[in-house]
């Protein structure tokens, strides 16, 4: 069972660590859990923590909720339509943004299984944000699933859209977009974009047990793993993140800090015989 800690106190999130696995939730129930700019500001300065800290294997992506009005289970219903401007999102310092995308970057880029916990609406820019997350688990109950980002103008045309095509296929991605219709937990695992159906009431304690089994796992297979499937997608930046971590696994070889150490000590390196293995 979780132990879940309050690492820091924000507005619009929530933050929690138990053993080798962080909880990150928003926090706005009476607006579906719509993200404003202090929500993905708040968001990258978690997802920023958890992926600095070499204890956390993991990151579940949660709501809170349900909304203290009507009972509503809300993930994320996308950008805080009350916050946008004309040029992006707009914060209380008066500046457009559109934040989320650094979000999405983090769980794409991080080194560590993101599972997205879908408890209830998963809507415009927050069924983006489950795309983007490594894994889906979703409420049997509670979980809809909707694309409105064509009814308001408000359009992810990167992961959001064009990844869910690879993980759903072209044509159903397309209806998903074009339509913006209702789908549950089940048919959303029917097309391939979420892992399992999971009664309401067992959710969370089943992305914790999901947790356990990935932190069971060798950590470096996890993140070579994770950043190979990425990196087809992902171009340039997929290869530059998937070639750090053949650089900092090359940083562990005797070769590695034979090379450092002769350029420290001012002398030829000595590489040894046999190096050049097939
Ligand atoms: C979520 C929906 C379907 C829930 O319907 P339900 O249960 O009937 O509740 P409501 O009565 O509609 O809502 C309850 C209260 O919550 C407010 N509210 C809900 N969603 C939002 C929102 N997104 N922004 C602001 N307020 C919201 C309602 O107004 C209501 O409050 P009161 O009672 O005071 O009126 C339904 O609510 C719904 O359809 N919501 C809107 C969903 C939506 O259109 N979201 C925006 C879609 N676009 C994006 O998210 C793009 C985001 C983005 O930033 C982006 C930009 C560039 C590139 C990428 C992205 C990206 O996607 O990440």
């Amino acid at each position: 069972m979780a132990d879940w800690k309050t690492v820091k106190e924000y507005e619009d999130i929530t933050y929690k660590k138990s053993n080798g696995v962080a909880r990150i939730a928003i926090n706005r129930p009476e607006v579906r859990n719509a993200f404003r700019p202090k929500t993905t500001s708040e968001l990258y300065d978690a997802f920023y923590d958890a992926y600095e800290d070499s204890s956390i294997g993991v990151v579940l992506l949660t709501g809170e909720g349900p909304s203290p009005k009507d009972g509503g289970h809300a993930f994320c219903s996308g950008g805080d339509q009350k916050a946008r401007g004309h040029k992006g999102y707009v914060g209380e310092d008066g500046r457009h943004r559109l934040n989320i995308l650094e979000v999405q970057r983090l769980i794409r880029f991080m080194p560590k299984a993101v599972i997205a916990v879908v408890n209830g609406w998963a809507v415009g820019g927050g069924h983006s944000l489950h795309v983007v997350c490594d894994l889906t688990l979703a409420s049997e109950e509670h979980a809809i699933f909707k694309q409105t980002d064509a009814d308001v103008t408000s359009f992810d045309g990167g992961y959001g859209s064009a990844y869910l095509a690879k993980m759903v296929g072209q044509k159903k991605a397309r209806e998903i977009f074009f339509l913006g219709r209702n789908y549950s937990a089940q048919e959303a695992a029917d097309m391939g974009m979420v892992n399992a159906v999971i009664p309401h009431a067992e959710l969370e304690d089943t992305a914790y047990e999901w947790a356990q089994e990935i932190l069971a796992k060798s950590p470096t297979s996890i993140r070579m793993l994770k950043f190979a499937m990425n990196l087809t997608d992902d171009g340039m930046v997929g290869q530059q993140i998937f070639a750090g971590e053949a650089t900092r696994l090359a940083y562990m070889t005797e070769e590695a800090k034979e090379g450092r150490n002769a350029f420290l000590e001012k002398r030829k390196p000595n590489f040894g015989d046999d190096q050049w293995i097939s």
